[in-house]
Parts: C-alpha cells; sequence; structure tokens
C-alpha cells in the first residue's frame, strides 16, 4: 500500500509540465515559439528525458504545445474566436483549417427549467431540444456547451447531425443577431474531466441568447471554453 505521504507527492513529470505551463500563461513562451531541446530541458531541471518527455506528451495532449517531425516542440498558438458576429463552432474550427468534433452528452427533448424558460421567452414546461456537447478541434477538448431551442425552431433531432446553426439553417430558423456575456471562472471537477484540463482551470463561462429576424428566442447556451486556449475579438466600431 502507499503511504499517504507518497500519494500526496505530484509527480516530478507534472511538476515540470505545470512550471512549463505557467511560463506559456505568463506569456514568457508565446505562440509557434520553440521549447527548449529535451536535451537542455533536462540540464535546466536535472529530470531524466523520460521525465522531460512525459510532460511535454502530458502538454501536447492538453493541446497547449504541438510536435513538428524532425524539429521540435512549440507552443500551440491561442485561438481567436469572434465575438461580434454570430458564428458557429463548426464554421469557426474549418474557417482555420481545424477539424470540428463532437462528443455528445445529451442530445433529447424536454422540457424547459423556469429558468430556461424565462429566457427563452416561452412558457414554463414548454418543450425544448436539449443539446449537451463537448467540442473539439483536432480531436482537442476546447469547450462544453449546453444549449436550448424551443421545439418549434428544431421538431426533429434526425437533422440535427453535428452543427446546431445548419440544422436551424435548413428549417429557415438561423438566428440572425444574439446576445453574449462572458465571464471568468474556474472548472469544476466535471468540467475538467471533460475538457481534459487540470481542475480549477481558468474557464470562460459564455451565456448566448440568439434571435430570429422577428426577434423570437432561437437558442440560449451556456458553454464553458477553455481559458488556457481561447481568445474572443471583438471589433470595435
Ligand atoms: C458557438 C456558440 C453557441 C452555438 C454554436 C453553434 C459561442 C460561445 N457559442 O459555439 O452558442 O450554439 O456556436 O455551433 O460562440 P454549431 O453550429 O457548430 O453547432
Amino acid at each position: 500500500m502507499q503511504s499517504t505521504s507518497h500519494k500526496k507527492s505530484t509527480p516530478l513529470y507534472l511538476q515540470i509540465a505545470k512550471t512549463i505551463r505557467s511560463r506559456i500563461h505568463d506569456g514568457e513562451i508565446t505562440d509557434d515559439e520553440a521549447l527548449p531541446s529535451e536535451r537542455d530541458l533536462t540540464e535546466i531541471t536535472g529530470a531524466s528525458r523520460v521525465t522531460i518527455r512525459k510532460a511535454i506528451d502530458k502538454l501536447i495532449s492538453e493541446g497547449l504545445l504541438y510536435r513538428k517531425q524532425g524539429s521540435g516542440t512549440y507552443v500551440s498558438p491561442r485561438i481567436e474566436a469572434p465575438s461580434s458576429f454570430l458564428s458557429s463552432f463548426t464554421d469557426d474550427a474549418l474557417g482555420r483549417g481545424d477539424e470540428p468534433d463532437i462528443v455528445w452528452i445529451v442530445k433529447s427533448f424536454s422540457t424547459a427549467t423556469a429558468d430556461e424558460a424565462s429566457q427563452l421567452d416561452i412558457a414554463l414546461a414548454s418543450e425544448v431540444v436539449r443539446l449537451g456537447r463537448v467540442r473539439l478541434a483536432n480531436s482537442e477538448p476546447l469547450a462544453i456547451e449546453n444549449a436550448v431551442i424551443p421545439k418549434r425552431f428544431l421538431p426533429s433531432l434526425d437533422l440535427l447531425d453535428s452543427s446546431l446553426y445548419e440544422a436551424l439553417a435548413k428549417l429557415g430558423h438561423r438566428p440572425v443577431r444574439g446576445r453574449q456575456k462572458i465571464r471568468a471562472s474556474l472548472a469544476t471537477p466535471t468540467e475538467a474531466g471533460l475538457l481534459q484540463i487540470d481542475e480549477r482551470s481558468e474557464v470562460l463561462r459564455i451565456e448566448r441568447t440568439t434571435y430570429s429576424a422577428a426577434g423570437e428566442v432561437v437558442e440560449f447556451t451556456r458553454s464553458a471554453y477553455r481559458g488556457d486556449r481561447y481568445d474572443f475579438i471583438s471589433e470595435l466600431n
């Protein structure tokens, strides 16, 4: 059996990963900049090559670093998401040349809670489509999105393959304007697991309400986006 003190001590590779993560976080090593070589990191830290590689692999799996064949390890550029126009996750990812993907948590008809009914401006206990999705790009989990849509805008789930806005567009209900609220927060243990980040890492909590041309609420979505990967850009006129 492991002793308590052993259980509590953080493995060296995680400590090294944490140090590199905070250097990236503090902007000491930035987008597309090379990390020191494994050999240099071995010398700097006094850790073995295996430990250094394990730390780097951990940060690659988190999406913070990427390897270039025969060249080294680099800092992944942060994702710039437009927040001044109504783009979809799918379009944003494809626009960057990334491959979007989804892990479905829930995709079903449901009854609106009192809060949701008020956000959607519909009668209490109306039927809604409830979508819970982990959004990925190039296999990297980036955000968790929980959306509710009044059922009359999406009466069948068959049309919804991956993109919500594409399904709504097919039915003539793609939202035309919206309002978004962003605030800083920390990942809950469940969110951390889904996003494959450490518990209490920074996330951006976003609430988006979107409207049809007639001014009806089409969607109310609560999301948690990874704070270590996203910059939201607003155009100022
Ligand atoms: C974005 C929206 C989300 C919307 C989704 C549709 C933010 C913070 N959220 O992720 O509200 O439901 O796009 O994307 O931007 P989809 O058409 O790929 O499902």
